[in-house]
């Protein structure tokens, strides 16, 4: 390709050339490592969401939600306890439950707002507990409702105490997304 009369510009092209090579197999380079270093996170990032026990619906990946959980019929005798979801309120057709007992959860968001339906312990006296804490040791949670929706899940109190049914998506719990309920024996 090189003209006799171009030696000068010949060579130079020669040096670029070669350059441009080497910069290619380091960028190549740089992608296997890149590669390599992802798939090993992508590994660590599976094992760490498997799902959770005692959590309803949990979070699969980031902010995907797994409504694996969620049953379509209530268990063999449950007791139905309709739920409410509003901005910003929560309703519920029963506040004392009973442990070992049935239920079957009905949750309606119908609040123009994606809701949250999440079960948390409260203090022994029912005042509340810090949210972060409450959030930690959730009995239930289905993390997103969208509005109009109606999500049905069935579930069995195992232990006594003062919870509460709330929403703790951005401000809506200090907005008044929670109530109180209690569990006896
Ligand atoms: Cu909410």
């Amino acid at each position: 390709m090189c003209m006799n009369d171009k030696r000068v510009s010949c060579s130079e092209k020669g040096r670029i050339t070669a350059v441009l090579q080497r910069a290619r197999s380091m960028v190549l380079l740089s992608l296997m490592i890149l590669l390599a270093a992802c798939s090993g996170i992508h590994v660590s990032s599976n094992a760490q969401n498997m799902p959770v026990p005692h959590t309803t619906a949990s979070s699969d990946t980031g902010d995907t939600i797994s409504f694996a959980h969620i049953d379509e019929t209530p268990s063999a005798g449950a007791v139905t306890v309709d739920v409410t979801l509003l901005d910003f309120k929560v309703f519920s057709s029963v506040t004392t439950f009973q442990v070992g007992t049935p239920y079957y959860f009905v949750v309606t968001n119908q609040g123009p707002s994606v809701h949250e339906f999440a079960i948390f312990p409260d203090k022994a006296d029912g005042s509340p507990l810090p949210m972060d804490v409450q959030y930690v040791n959730r009995l239930l949670e289905i993390e997103q409702v969208a509005p109009g929706s109606t999500i049905k899940l069935n579930y069995i109190f195992s232990k006594v105490g003062r919870d509460e049914i709330a929403c703790q998506m951005r401000g809506h719990y200090q907005a008044g997304m929670h109530l109180s309920i209690a569990v006896l024996k």
